[in-house]
């Protein structure tokens, strides 16, 4: 099959058929035995001699290499970029200005803290770095699902990850930002309030990688053709929307199933479901960076997208899982210095520091400057320069000249001229200094500002997310320094925060609440759909057969993925005695595993579903967990004995005696809208 774009057909050639092929030594001497080693007679000393069981153990011994020392747990996917409508009078990248072309893209979603082994669904920012494969070289964003960050300045970096890293002594926790270092570091760091707002809210807890924004959080620059710059914000927006797990069903989606959102984000692609994300950009003109109340080159501001629409402008989607999770995933070596003509950078203090770590680690983990040319970071445009030689070096030049200028190579390769990347000649004069700006002092308002935009269920999420992590603090005065500035933030977040640890609550507020907010950083206003949810659909033997099918038939015409469970795997028998088939085993899964839940009829089926204490805990924990419930005819009594209420739209419980389209429709929406807050839950036991 030939592949559908440059950088796929540049990948085929590295790509290795495994089919009709025998076992070789990796010098390719054949190999007809691999499973006892050379040996003096049958119970004797295995032999030095035996080259093929050096190579194998000496391979094996080297298969690791270092894990990135952030976001090193990841999971990535190819796909393409279209451009609606030109750029050119911003930029001269040509990729933001052909809206003909299609860009390959690879995109690697992460957690920050974890090591390449833990689970997917901590606390936790979410790494979303895409590179963008341009015919003028490599492109990357290298970009977080948060679009501010915890510290202003790189060089604080080191500080940062040590305090969120597990602590020193025991490695303990993994994964984890509740503990002493990371919180003591915020009491003493007010300038990380803005983003624990956001690691506090459910933005840290994504349903899944389909389902989260993405942001470059600094402030670029776009040049044209005329050499004229504007300040650019880059913005993805999900087309499902942005929509989170709750923190109960995170810690034990985190047991029952660690892979939980590289599982979704590979099931999707190989389904057909692609994930698709909107680039937007948010445009100020070079000169007008003076009319905000913050500096633009700080990274722990956004600007408002109601002062600064955020432009759609393209669109990426998602269609192809690698075909080898370390070759590709984890070889991908980002760089925010990857940029095309027509892109540049700003003076933003984190933005400098980046500059320097990413080539610098790529060094150390793929060990040597020639990681560039690994597949998966090969541009798709033409390489020629005069680097040569390095560990692993796969290319064989053939100019023997390797200076410039030569005239023994013909002068090649020449120097660009009109396509050639020129920085932006920005004006610089200053004295050498290690100061803050005075323009980066105010930490609190925009935190402030995140607080006000939260819907009521978003701030208790907020609330009990700091409680609980406040609560693993075992430092009395740490605890009490957060809250200190948090009623910087908002006196009646600090009290309700200080209540719940312990602390006694501040008297009265620091500062009034300036009242403003910003309704786009709510995740109440973002899009609902019901399309590619995953929805449980309970049977035993005597279910109804038509509920059955019609129930799931329906939700696939809506783009829903149902699968029906059973207390055992394989078929069911419906009450009419038709064979129904099982997805899967009900003890192989778990409520928290889907987005929704349905029980059709059947007096046989739903009598077992009662006695079976897993099938009745699903329903409760579904309710807990605030998701879409339905149940049709005699289902209903399921519902009692998970003491789910027997209906209630508000609530997002749908029930009917009646299986047709318009139940169909009704627990549809009720899927869209994702979670149903207004559920009392506090008194459900699960
Ligand atoms: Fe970083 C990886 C995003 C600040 C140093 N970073 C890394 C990745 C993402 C980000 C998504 C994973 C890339 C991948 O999937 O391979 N980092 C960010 C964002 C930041 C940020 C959005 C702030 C706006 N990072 C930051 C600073 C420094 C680094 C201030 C150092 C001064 N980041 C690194 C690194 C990593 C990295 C050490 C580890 C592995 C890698 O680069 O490839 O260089």
């Amino acid at each position: 099959m030939t592949s559908p774009d440059d950088k796929q057909r540049q990948l085929d050639a590295y790509r290795v058929d495994p089919r009709a092929s025998e076992m070789t030594t990796d010098l390719g001497i054949p190999i007809g035995e691999t499973d006892n080693s050379l040996t003096v007679g049958e119970r004797g000393p295995t032999l030095m001699e035996d080259f093929h069981f050096r190579e194998k153990i000496t391979h094996f011994d080297h298969e690791r290499i270092p894990e990135r020392v952030v976001h090193a747990r990841g999971a990535g996917a190819y796909g393409h970029f279209e451009l609606y409508e030109s750029l050119g009078e911003y930029t001269r990248a040509r990729f933001l200005c052909d809206t003909s072309a299609s860009t390959p893209a690879f995109v690697r979603f992460s957690t920050v803290a974890g090591s390449r082994g833990s689970s997917d669904t901590v606390r936790d920012v979410r790494g979303f770095a895409t590179r963008f494969y341009t015919k003028e070289g490599n492109f990357d964003l290298v970009g977080n699902n948060m679009p501010v960050f915890f510290i202003q300045d790189g060089i604080k970096f080191p500080d940062f990850v040590h305090a969120v890293k597990p602590e020193p002594h025991n490695e303990i926790p993994q994964a984890s930002s509740a503990h002493d270092t990371l919180w003591d570091f915020v009491q003493l760091q007010p300038e990380t309030m803005h983003m624990m707002m956001w690691m506090m809210s459910d933005r840290a807890l994504p349903r899944s990688f389909r389902m989260m924004q993405g942001f470059g959080v600094h402030t670029f620059r776009l040049v044209n053709e005329a050499g004229k710059g504007t300040f650019v914000k880059f913005h993805w927006k999900p087309k499902l929307g942005t929509h989170s797990l709750v923190w109960d069903e995170t810690q034990k989606v985190a047991g029952k199933d660690p892979d939980f959102n590289r599982r979704d984000l590979w099931e999707a692609i190989e389904s057909g479901q692609y994930p698709e994300y909107e680039l937007g950009v948010q445009l100020v003109p070079e000169g007008e960076e003076g009319r905000f109340d913050f500096d633009l080159l700080d990274p722990t501001k956004i600007i408002p997208e109601e002062e600064v629409p955020v432009r759609p402008v393209g669109r990426l989607v998602l269609d192809r899982n690698p075909d080898n999770f370390f070759a590709e995933v984890e070889q991908v070596a980002f760089h925010l210095g990857n940029v095309v003509p027509g892109i540049d950078f700003t003076d933003d203090p984190l933005l400098q520091a980046r500059l320097f770590s990413y080539l610098d680690t790529q060094l150390l983990r793929l060990g040597g400057p020639n990681f560039t040319q690994l597949p998966v970071n090969q541009p798709v445009a033409r390489v020629d320069n005069h680097q040569v030689d390095g560990p692993h070096q796969t290319r064989i030049p053939q100019s023997r000249a390797t200076y410039h200028k030569n005239s023994i190579g013909g002068g090649c390769p020449a120097l660009a001229d009109e396509n050639a990347y020129t920085h932006f000649p920005e004006y610089l004069a200053g004295h050498k200094t290690r100061r803050r700006p005075e323009s980066f002092a105010d930490h609190y308002s925009q935190a402030t500002l995140f607080w006000n935009s939260m819907a009521d269920w978003e701030r208790e999420h907020i609330v009990a997310a700091f409680r609980f992590e406040l609560g693993k603090v075992d430092r009395h005065y740490v605890r009490e320094g957060v809250v200190e500035h948090l009623n910087h933030v908002d006196h009646d977040l600090a009290v309700a925060v200080a209540e719940g640890v312990g602390v006694e609550p501040p008297e009265k507020p620091v500062t009034d609440n300036h009242g403003r907010s910003s309704p786009a950083l709510s995740q109440t206003n973002t899009a609902h759909s019901p399309a590619t949810r995953k929805i449980a659909i309970l049977v035993a033997d005597g279910v109804n057969a038509e509920d059955v099918g019609t129930v799931r038939d329906g939700l696939r015409d809506i783009g829903a993925t149902p699968e029906v469970l059973a207390p055992r795997d394989g078929y069911v028998r419906s009450a009419d005695g038709a064979a129904v088939e099982v997805t899967r085993a009900l003890p192989t899964v778990d409520s928290v595993l889907y987005d929704a839940v349905v029980v059709p009829g059947g007096a046989e089926s739903v009598r077992t579903l009662s006695q079976d204490g897993g099938a009745v805990y699903f329903l409760t924990e579904a309710y807990k967990h605030y998701k879409a419930i339905g149940a049709l005819g005699e289902g209903r009594e399921l519902l009692s004995a998970a003491r789910v209420p027997d209906g209630g739209l508000d609530l997002g419980v749908v029930v009917t005696d009646q299986p047709d389209g318009a139940f169909v429709k009704e627990f549809g929406d009720a899927v869209a809208a994702h979670r149903h807050f207004n559920r009392e839950t506090a008194a459900v036991p699960a």
